[in-house]
């Protein structure tokens, strides 16, 4: 396979105007009649159509009515006498595909007997012929005939205008979208599904139905979808000014899905892992995903779907925008300040443990790549979360005394990139340009070019920050530098704009002003903005030497040198009105202990790697009057063995696990009573609410089980886990349930197999529980090199099944990606697993295949045994034949 080149953009030799597409759906032979309109580019060359396709069954092709010679170019098929001039002309396709046969799960797919489809990247061309591009933006009118029993519902984008009964037990349904929309949003729907239904009404006074489509049985686990449907419909009206554009907004859930969920216009389909929730069966962090998810596929319908991307390399533009927009949605429901920051807290963390990572790694690729083989392998956490960081950063940028958080310069940004380019296909740039265009005379308009190093960068820049007090002058002279590292494919980086919050304490914790020296301005808090390789800041009127709270917010997606000392780092744990940065205080004082004992020559299983101050510490933070719960579970939670291995140049997972254990040992038993405390002062009763408090009681009280439960197996105690062995019994919600069930076996106290089996008898009929009963075993400590046998051993289970994606993530990934210890094996055992998963996926679902190809993407950094080994079942998929681009692309970088 060939990579394909940014620069090598041209637009299309022809437009489509309008699609007229007519499907008699089959589960083995779907007939699909595809009329279109045409006309060529007047603005390119003439040249031959060349319309996309894949696996299609070609029957006849007319053009303004008439037969026409064509040829195929591979899977292309190639028409070269059309008619010379610039008029529109008819182009009428007609194919067939088999919907049962597709178990990539791209294009016109069955699950469950229901008709799916998923076009975005490059689905649409298994559907039928087609300029499969996003830049080609079309009107699409779509007839859908079916069997009316076993497909009583027929949905596709846009408004019914028409339905019937047909001849033999058929019927039929019509859909005309309003809009214009490149085929990647393009969607159909058949089956046996109810819908909960909910009108509203908009700010404006236009009425719109809002439906949430699901199997017969599942209604009742739909409220929750709607309402972050009817909160996402507000909030977008509310911050951006972006109604609703459509009389109808549809969500269906399906079981079988390669991602999360899809925004194709005014038809959104989702995996039920997004959609479904109750109490019983659905734990908080389902709920607060499923209200991001519904939030980011909706506001897509603008950011996404009214303009669009010229180009996949573009893809950043629409997911970038979209993550921005679906995080601060998922803030402003939290509400209150302390939420937010926890929800802030959440996302960098996903950010710092994956992102950076891949930045780190073989994959690398800058925020708009310069080239892809395979574009389902760019669908990252570069392009999503780093993607949305950048937008952040812009938004930052445009602040000003009067709008500090530039929230106001940012929408009026948002507001003139729609008036520039609603309806087109548009790049990185045009955005950018619209945000900096609208707020001229700041940061961002300034030093717009430089930003946009950014998109075009890889890797993830440090920052290093050093302070130097004058005792002398009471001045405070704070030096900041940046450097980033090679790429591939970029060896050498230009500096960045970095847009640097801080605030100053003092010693004993008391917020300090900040006056830069040549200036009157006093504030509290302040955004510096670094755009060279090195600059120094000098802050005045300081008695005595301040400790600097850097990078409040995580203002910028970068690795922080601050050399602070532990006592300072102390300070901010136990005074920073920042509470992101107090939240990073302990991580980084936890993480600075783990890897001065990953240095040493100690038995790491008996380390007593926290300081007794850190004890200390963290016990305030644990017994605090007044912060909040959910703030206290992340800060007491240690970092991940997969981050700690990130600070190390050279990675042994062993160690690291063995340390990471000894920690929370550690953490467990010298906190006992305070974990029991907290396990007893955070009960929730009552009906279950989602809201965050409630959650962040739920959750400290999940983190109280598990470490009284290691403690617990520690001193051979019973007493305790049989305590939480009857939480579980108990439990009135999925998620007090699952985080009991969790402190049992991840403590590994013998009830965790009795539990696991009830657990298994009480929800065998809810699939998305079974995926966590999977998840939990494949994520489980591994204590006897038995993690891998038992994996092994649940792939026989009757209710696994490999071609379903949630079901291969739940078991395979959770041990692949989330349970290093157990999968990095002296024995290379864990590799080979690997190497035989990604290969059997592959023949299935090359997409699911190449997400699980990067669980290696680490191996170069492995010490021995683990490396040498990591490459040869790396070789030994390479090897293969007949591997899909999707995994090719993935293991020649890993190789390379
Ligand atoms: N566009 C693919 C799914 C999503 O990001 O919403
Ligand atoms: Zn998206």
């Amino acid at each position: 396979a060939t990579a394909i080149h940014r620069e090598a953009y041209a637009a299309p030799a022809f437009w489509i105007d309008s699609v007229d597409l007519t499907f008699d759906l089959d589960p083995t032979k779907t007939r699909v009649l595809n009329k279109m309109r045409l006309r060529r580019n007047p603005d390119v060359a003439a040249q031959p159509l060349r319309l996309d396709g894949e696996e299609l069954n070609l029957a006849r092709v007319l053009v303004n009515g008439g037969g026409t010679s064509f040829k195929m170019d591979g899977e292309v098929l190639v028409l070269e006498n059309l008619p010379e001039s610039h008029d529109a002309f008819d182009l009428e396709i007609f194919t067939t595909c088999n919907p049962e046969k597709n178990t990539q799960l791209m294009g016109l797919y069955v699950s469950q007997g229901t008709f799916f489809t998923q076009c975005e990247a490059e689905g649409f061309r298994r559907i039928t012929y087609f300029l499969d591009r996003p830049d080609v933006m079309a009107s699409y009118t779509v007839t859908l005939r079916a069997d009316k029993t076993k497909y009583p519902v027929l949905l596709s984008n846009g408004n019914l205008v028409e339905q019937g009964d047909l001849e033999d037990g058929r019927h039929f349904a019509k859909w005309v979208d309003p809009h214009k929309k490149p085929c990647y949003l393009f969607a159909l729907v058949a089956g046996q599904l109810v819908a909960r239904e909910q009108r509203i009404t908009s700010r404006s006074g236009t009425e719109h139905l809002l439906q949430v489509f699901v199997r017969p049985g599942d209604l009742d686990k739909t409220e929750h979808a709607m309402n972050s449907l009817m909160a996402s419909v507000a909030w977008d009206e509310a911050r951006f000014g972006l109604p609703l554009d459509l009389e109808r907004f549809m969500i269906v859930a399906t079981s079988d899905f390669n991602m999360g969920a899809m925004e194709n216009k005014g038809l959104n389909i989702f995996n039920t892992k997004f959609v479904l929730a109750n109490p019983a069966t659905a734990t908080d962090t389902d709920f607060g995903n499923i209200e991001s998810v519904v939030g980011h596929e909706y506001f897509h319908n603008w950011t996404g779907n009214r303009i669009t991307c010229r180009d996949w390399f573009q893809l950043s533009l629409k997911e970038g925008l979209t993550v921005f927009r679906d995080q601060e949605f998922s803030q402003d429901m939290a509400g209150i300040d302390s939420a937010r920051a926890v929800k802030r807290i959440e996302d960098v963390r996903v950010l710092r443990t994956v992102q950076f990572a891949e930045d780190a790694g073989p994959m690398a690729h800058p925020v708009r790549p310069d080239s892809y083989v395979e574009i389902n392998n760019f669908y990252t956490v570069t392009i999503y979360e780093k993607g949305s960081e950048v937008v952040r950063m812009m938004q930052t940028l445009v602040a000003t005394p009067t709008d500090s958080l530039g929230r106001a310069g940012f929408a009026k940004g948002m507001k003139l990139y729609f008036e520039r380019h609603d309806g087109q296909a548009v790049t990185c740039d045009d955005f950018a340009q619209a945000i900096a265009d609208a707020n001229p005379g700041t940061a961002l308009a300034e030093h717009l070019g430089q930003f946009k190093r950014w998109y075009s960068q890889a890797g993830t820049p440090r920052l290093e920050a050093r302070g130097l007090y004058n005792a002398a002058e009471r001045s405070y002279t704070l030096s900041l530098s940046q450097t980033c590292p090679a790429t591939p494919g970029q060896s050498s980086k230009e500096p960045f704009v970095i847009p640097v919050t801080l605030g100053l304490l003092s010693r004993d914790g008391h917020v300090l002003p900040l006056q830069l020296a040549g200036s009157e301005d006093s504030t509290l808090q302040r955004t510096l903005v670094l755009t060279e390789n090195v600059a120094h800041f000098t802050f005045v009127n300081l008695d005595s030497e301040p400790v600097p709270s850097l990078l409040r917010g995580f203002s910028a997606p970068v690795l922080l040198d601050d050399g602070l000392s532990a006592d300072a780092l102390m300070c901010l744990l136990a005074h920073d009105s920042d509470a992101f940065n107090r939240w990073e205080a302990g991580q980084r004082l936890m993480l600075q202990s783990a890897v001065q004992a990953l240095g040493s020559d100690a038995d790491l299983s008996n380390v007593q790697a926290l300081s007794p101050a850190l004890i200390e510490a963290l016990r305030q933070v644990l017994r605090h009057p007044e912060l909040d719960a959910a703030f206290k579970e992340l800060t007491l939670t240690l970092p991940s063995e997969n981050y700690i291995a990130d600070q190390l140049s050279l990675v042994d997972p062993q160690r690291v696990h063995t340390l990471r254990e000894a920690m929370r040992l550690q953490l467990a038993t010298a906190l006992q009573a305070d974990w029991a405390w907290a396990l007893d002062h955070y009960r929730t009763p009552g009906a279950y609410q989602s809201d965050a408090t409630s959650s962040g009681r739920r959750a400290l009280r999940g983190l109280a089980m598990t470490m009284l439960c290691l403690a617990a197996v520690q001193q051979g105690d019973d007493v305790l886990p049989g305590k939480v062995y009857q939480l579980f019994k108990d439990a009135s919600n999925m998620t007090e349930r699952f985080n009991a069930l969790s402190a049992l076996v991840v403590s590994g106290h013998t009830l965790a197999q009795d539990a696991l089996g009830t657990f298994h008898k009480l929800f065998k009929d809810e699939a998305l529980v079974i995926d966590k009963w999977f998840a939990l075993q494949g994520s489980a400590p591994d204590r006897a090199g038995d993690v891998l046998p038992r994996v092994r051993q649940l792939m026989q289970h009757p209710d696994f099944n490999l071609r379903n994606p949630n079901r291969a993530r739940s078991l395979i990934f959770s041990y692949c990606s989330a349970n290093p210890a157990a999968f990095h094996r002296a024995d290379a055992a864990g590799y080979v697993f690997w190497s035989e998963q990604v290969l059997a996926l592959d023949a299935i679902n090359p997409q699911v295949a190449a997400r699980l190809a990067r669980a290696m993407d680490r191996w170069s950094r492995l010490t021995e045994p683990y490396r040498s080994a990591a490459k040869v079942a790396i070789e030994r998929v390479a090897a293969k034949a007949d591997l899909s681009n999707d995994v090719r692309e993935v293991v020649s970088r890993a190789l390379n």
